[in-house]
């Protein structure tokens, strides 16, 4: 094992190439090579810091990853047709190149991340109002794909993530900016009928240039989303979606306090339009999850596409607390792969007790993983050992993240792309 940025290694691969095996060592070996490369292969490409950070206040939150995804699906089976086997060296160097532009921060570097929070609210009194735009946008999924036409809320998809306390009085002014009709509808919520952004049912559409505010009284509380409900294959495949949280308001059962998480983190999966996508982009330009040893995350799954995605994290289990928003209580599980359906949001909460990097992906495995590398439905986990700079912002750099893979003896710090 060479751990010396300063000494190119020899190209490496390792030993396991199985599947899972060679998906896991990729990611480990990413690890190293964000770090590694840095110094002795790569171009000077400084790793910005990650992104994710603790939880706060509701409302106040550090935005949770900030990815995205691909192509219609169709476009995404491109990645991996299973004809023709390519050689094998093939195979391995865009595999490690694609691991590298994820190790390098290609999801921090790309512009327009979606899911950030929308931050304070107006008040009108003590109701909250959010102003929301429904946009045309340019969106990218990665960094190489060119920019895509989509649909965006305040101009990104997924559009800002909404925390509202349970019983929070709640106005969302909806403007049109498209060029077509539309309807908004808040998914999980208990709302007045004629709030229920349903065309043709309990509202007129959204005419271009219109507007349409939604009123009610958040009483739903959870892991909860905003979508269009209005041609919707085409409008929510397109990129109409956002995450809506309510906070319960005793905060002895909110997330940080209840499961003793650190970061409260929004994963909505899309899979139409930019192919399989995670808070819309895809691998590599999905952000990873970073914590240090010995956390415990929240991760809430959300799955605004039109297939299930059985999410699977390799090193540890997941504790599957809610369902729907619903507290499960009792029936809490523990899995290491769970099926979201379309429309389902199910709550997770990760005891972070294995350092290293750890593929997080979805197992159907044409929307993670074809002959060129990984794609679409992956990001990994990094489980990191404190250090005085986590300790005192929570927040992980790529230089904690090698030091974690390190730490989880990986021996994959070898360059591997010459
Ligand atoms: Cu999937």
């Amino acid at each position: 094992m060479n751990n010396d940025p300063a000494t190119p290694a020899s190209p490496t691969l390792p030993a396991d190439l199985s599947r899972r095996g060679f998906l896991r060592g990729a990611v480990l070996a990413g690890g190293g090579l964000a770090a590694a490369t840095v110094a002795a292969c790569a171009p000077g490409v400084t790793p910005p810091p990650w992104t994710l950070g603790p939880i706060g206040a509701p409302n106040s939150t550090k935005g949770p990853e900030s990815s995205a995804p691909a192509a219609t699906p169709d476009a995404s089976h491109d990645h991996g047709s299973p004809g023709a086997s390519p050689a094998a060296g093939d195979h391995d160097a865009n595999a490690a190149a694609v691991v590298k532009r994820f190790l390098d921060g290609e999801s921090a570097a790309v512009e327009g991340a979606g899911n950030q929070p929308y931050g304070q609210p107006k008040l009108d009194g003590d109701t909250k109002v959010f102003e929301l735009t429904i946009d045309p946008i340019k969106h990218r999924i990665d960094a190489l794909k060119d920019p895509i036409d989509a649909l965006g809320f305040n101009g990104t998809w997924p559009g800002p993530r909404i925390d509202v306390i349970e019983d929070d009085k709640v106005r969302a002014i909806f403007t049109n900016k498209l060029d077509e009709t539309t309807g908004i509808h808040f998914h999980g919520q208990q709302l007045p009928n004629n709030m229920d952004g349903v065309p043709h049912v309990t509202q007129d559409p959204i005419q271009p240039g219109a507007s349409f505010s939604y009123e009610f009284t958040a009483r739903t509380t959870g892991s909860h989303m905003y979508h269009s409900h209005h041609n919707a294959t085409d409008q929510v495949g397109r990129g109409l979606l956002g995450a809506f949280i309510v906070h319960p308001k005793d905060p002895a059962q909110r997330a940080e306090r209840k499961y003793g998480v650190t970061q409260d983190i929004v994963w909505i999966s899309n899979d139409s339009l930019g192919g399989f996508t995670i808070n819309g982009r895809g691998f590599p330009a999905t952000a990873p999850l970073v914590a240090t040893l010995g956390d415990k995350i929240l991760v809430r799954f959300m799955n605004e596409g039109v297939m299930m995605h059985p999410w699977h994290l390799h090193g540890m289990p997941m504790h599957v607390v809610a369902r729907d928003g619903y507290e499960l209580g009792s029936a809490s599980f523990r899995c290491d792969t769970l099926g979201v359906n379309p429309g389902e949001r199910w709550d997770v909460v990760i005891d972070c007790t294995e350092p290293g990097a750890w593929a997080f992906h979805c197992h159907i495995l044409p929307h993670a993983e074809g002959r060129d590398g990984m794609y679409g439905m992956v990001t990994a986990l990094v489980v990191q050992q404190p250090t005085a700079e986590t300790a005192s912002t929570g927040i992980g750099t790529a230089s904690t993240v090698r030091a974690a893979a390190l730490a989880a003896g990986s021996t994959a710090f070898l360059c591997r792309v010459l």
